[in-house]
């Protein structure tokens, strides 16, 4: 046995395990089954031919590396193909957030804990209702799955079930899933009985209250960030009581924040959240946001109110219902992003009160709206009962920064009021505003209108005496609302026909010689303040200046807050007009000609604001990052975005722009009334500022001085690609201009009605020369005659057709907003 083995290596089929000969040697230390084998001794000898080394590149090898290659190629193929897959599944995916009540299970305090067996059990149950009622609807083949995220306690009784629904289209290829046919599936299969006479029917078992269901379409984020696994800074604050302060704060310097807080009172209460300040990227809400929510879960018609800027001015939203989610949303931090707020939990306030007022006229006490001063949440509904001990007298009631005008067929978007069964719409001002009933008895309500909450409202209330309205110091406007002496003619409109205003063009200033040169309006600035522009006459003498003026170059007196980029060299060697370039008059001169195509390159400030790349409104260039337009351009959802948008500068032919750039945002008006055009002004900042290089066919027109007053009569020019009929329905391919003239506000008001101390007139009597659909938001620019510069002195905002006699444009009166925009655009001073 031991030759044959000596002689020859044997053939696999000569192994057994007789003919294998094992020596056993201990080793001290070593571990017996560890052992290396030893050679064999004695006559066994080396074989040559087990010692001969096959290279490693034989055949064998070859095909096992071969097949180890393939092997990891189909590893990494199906890889990629599995996250092919799923993305493309996640992209087909659409998500969809709602919550609803289920009146008969009571609230355990256990179903906070997502893990105990309590939320397990409930959160079943409803995902089964859910699976039940989609997978036997219409949609069944794209359902995927329910998930209950939360289940809280709530005001109203029962239990508010939370949830995300999961929809998946294969090849949705853009296509949308309709929320409204979602929602309609779920509401349509809670069966009510029209005999109970409640809200409350059956959904597959579950007692579910038909008015508590909500269902929108939600993120894919907000679905990851409120079930996945990246829930990132996201905390749920349970408060129990009511004289404590929580703290919600939380701020990074770089990365990202996606940060859910829920938070959630005791039952019967409600959260006030106050916001000391917030640090956010101020990108109209594109990337970053604050929003704060009626729910647990990111619903959009919940949305109380929405921030999109860095503020540190201290507001509060309270919520209607025990719980409120805020949502901080800041993906790409470039220095600071956070929130310093806490949060208390409050009573619910009633607002109906019963008031006796005063025989002494005069305002006396104060009404606000609900948790005054925080901003009122939806769904509010007041009462107030105001009785005068004499039937002489007559209830005032005194609005900040508000007003109330007829309710028009459109309805209200700031409150509706009903006053001694009137109804009325209010909207928010930049001043007070007086409202007079006479009568001794008076029922006012208040309800909400707004989808978010509401700026807080204070209305001082009194009597007052019904045949003498106005105090004896006052001014009486016609509508029997009394305003003081010195608050007339102002440019505000103190009265609720805005008469006060009406009578202005009459007032002009004492043009006596002897006035002229003294500090005050009948210096020479540009202005004929008098009749015969006698005031302007003499302006190249000089002119002693007082100690409230300052000489300029020319010798002529101005004060100094005149001194800044408005043409007028104030300064002595005029350094404040150096860095200003707005456009003078020396390119401009050759325009002044009549016809409809305006000569290429005449109105270099002239912009076309595309929307999705068709031309939608017009703008001017008023820096060299900041466009002015009119707020109506951006009016609602897809149009308040600033990323469809693009600005086209330097154009003359539609679509042969010298420079494009996107819109990094957009500054809407406060104030802009969608439903009278009032405060209709925005600001649009240029993602990319235009260059240096393209000054002589981009520069921007001169903003006029704040407050400055127009005269009627004055030739101006409109321009823009809008329509050249009223009945045309495509714009003009060619830059227009038309000669208009500015109209006497009070023939304005007279035409039109409702026209404010925001807006002016412009047009011929005869029509003809007018703005039209597509030129909105363009310029209305008038030659100063003083310095050749152009001043933009309106905006295209409305009008009752385009070019029919007697029906002028009406423009955003551009002196009126000078604060506002420098409060944007300092660089303007
Ligand atoms: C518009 O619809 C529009 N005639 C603009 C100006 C005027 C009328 C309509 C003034 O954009």
């Amino acid at each position: 046995m031991d030759k044959e083995n000596s002689d020859a290596s044997p053939k696999p089929a000569d192994l057994k395990i007789s003919n294998i000969s094992i020596q056993v040697v201990s080793v001290p230390g070593r571990l017996p089954g560890r052992r290396p084998l030893r050679k064999p001794i004695g006559k066994a000898r080396p074989n040559k031919k087990s010692k001969k080394r096959t290279p490693f590149w034989n055949v064998q090898n070859k095909i096992i590396l071969f097949t180890l290659f393939l092997f990891i190629l189909a590893v990494i193929a199906w890889t990629l193909l599995w996250l092919y897959i799923s993305k493309t599944e996640s992209r087909d995916a659409f998500y969809f957030v709602g919550m609803f009540r289920i009146t008969n299970i009571e609230f355990l305090p256990e179903y906070r804990q997502k893990e105990s067996r309590e939320f397990l059990s409930v959160a079943r149950t409803v995902q089964q209702v859910v699976n039940l009622v989609y997978t036997t609807s219409a949609f069944s083949k794209f359902y995927k799955q329910s998930v209950v995220a939360d289940v809280s306690s709530n005001n109203k009784g029962g239990l508010l079930v939370h949830f995300w629904i999961v929809f998946v289209m294969p090849h949705a290829k853009g296509h949308i899933f309709c929320e409204d046919c979602v929602a309609a599936i779920l509401k349509d299969s809670i069966q009510t009985s029209i005999i109970n006479r409640t809200s409350v029917g059956s959904l597959q078992g579950l007692a579910v209250d038909m008015d508590s269901v909500v269902l929108n379409a939600g993120l894919r984020s907000d679905y990851s960030s409120t079930i996945g696994s990246d829930q990132g800074c996201s905390q749920y604050f349970y408060a129990e009581h009511l004289s404590l302060r929580y703290p919600l704060e939380i701020s990074a310097t770089s990365g990202q924040l996606m940060c859910h807080f829920k938070l959630v009172a005791i039952v019967g209460y409600l959260i006030r959240l106050s916001i000391e300040s917030i640090q956010l990227e101020a990108d109209n809400c594109v990337t970053d946001s604050l929003t704060i929510y009626d729910a647990l879960l990111p619903i959009r018609s919940t949305a109380l109110y929405r921030l999109c800027e860095p503020t540190r001015t201290l507001m509060s939203f309270v919520s209607t219902n025990n719980l409120m989610l805020v949502t901080l949303k800041s993906p790409y931090i470039r220095r600071l992003s956070g929130i310093r707020a806490y949060f208390e939990v409050i009573p619910e306030q009633k607002c109906q009160n019963t008031v006796l007022v005063n025989e002494i006229p005069g305002f006396e006490g104060k009404i606000s709206s609900p948790y005054y001063p925080s901003y009122y949440p939806p769904k509010c509904k007041c009462t107030w009962k105001f009785q005068t001990p004499l039937s002489s007298l007559g209830i005032a009631l005194k609005f900040h920064n508000y007003s109330i005008t007829r309710k028009s067929a459109k309805g209200c978007e700031h409150g509706w009021w009903e006053i001694n069964e009137h109804m009325y719409c209010g909207s928010y001002m930049d001043h007070q505003t007086i409202f007079r009933v006479p009568s001794p008895l008076v029922h006012v309500q208040l309800q909400c209108s707004s989808r978010l909450s509401d700026q807080p409202l204070l209305v001082e209330y009194g009597s007052y005496n019904i045949s003498q309205p106005c105090p004896l110091e006052s001014f009486r406007c016609s509508s029997g609302l009394c305003i003081p002496q010195a608050q007339r003619c102002d440019g505000v409109n103190d009265c609720f026909d805005e008469s006060d205003e009406l009578f202005c063009v009459t007032i002009k200033p004492a043009c006596d010689v002897a006035v002229f040169g003294q500090p005050g309006p009948l210096v020479c600035d540009g202005f004929r303040d008098c009749d015969n522009g006698q005031d302007e006459h003499n302006c190249t003498q000089s002119i002693p200046c007082t100690n409230r003026a300052f000489k300029c170059d020319n010798d002529i007196c101005f004060k100094k807050q005149n001194a800044r980029c408005d043409g007028i060299g104030d300064c002595p060697e005029g350094s404040e007009e150096d860095s200003c370039s707005c456009s003078r008059s020396s390119s401009a001169l050759h325009r002044i000609v009549g016809g409809a195509d305006s000569p290429e390159g005449a109105w270099p400030w002239q912009v076309s604001l595309h929307f999705v790349g068709s031309a939608y409104c017009g703008a001017s260039v008023i820096s060299r990052e900041w466009l002015l337009s009119a707020a109506h351009c951006f009016h609602g959802n897809r149009l308040s975005d600033p990323t469809p948008w693009t600005a086209h500068l330097g154009m003359y032919v539609q679509g042969n722009a010298k420079f494009v750039s996107p819109v990094r945002r957009i500054v809407v008006h406060e104030y802009y009334n969608s439903q009278t055009f009032d405060y209709d002004i925005a600001l649009l900042q240029l993602s990319i500022a235009w260059p240096e290089t393209l000054k002589q066919l981009i520069q921007p027109i001169c903003i006029p001085p704040a407050g400055q007053r127009v005269r009627s009569g004055e030739k101006c020019w409109v321009t823009g690609w809008g329509r050249k009929h009223e009945v045309d329905n495509k714009g003009s391919p060619v830059l227009q201009q038309a000669e208009v003239e500015l109209i006497d506000q009070t023939l304005c008001v007279s035409t039109y009605g409702i026209i404010t101390s925001r807006m002016l007139c412009a047009g011929v009597m005869s029509g003809k020369q007018d703005a039209c659909k597509g030129d909105s938001g363009g310029p209305l620019s008038c030659r100063r005659k003083s310095d050749g510069k152009w001043i933009l002195t309106g905006i295209v905002s409305w009008g009752h057709g385009c070019g029919r006699p007697n029906f002028p444009g009406v423009y955003t009166r551009v002196s009126y907003f000078v604060p506002w925009i420098h409060k944007y655009v300092p660089s303007l001073l």
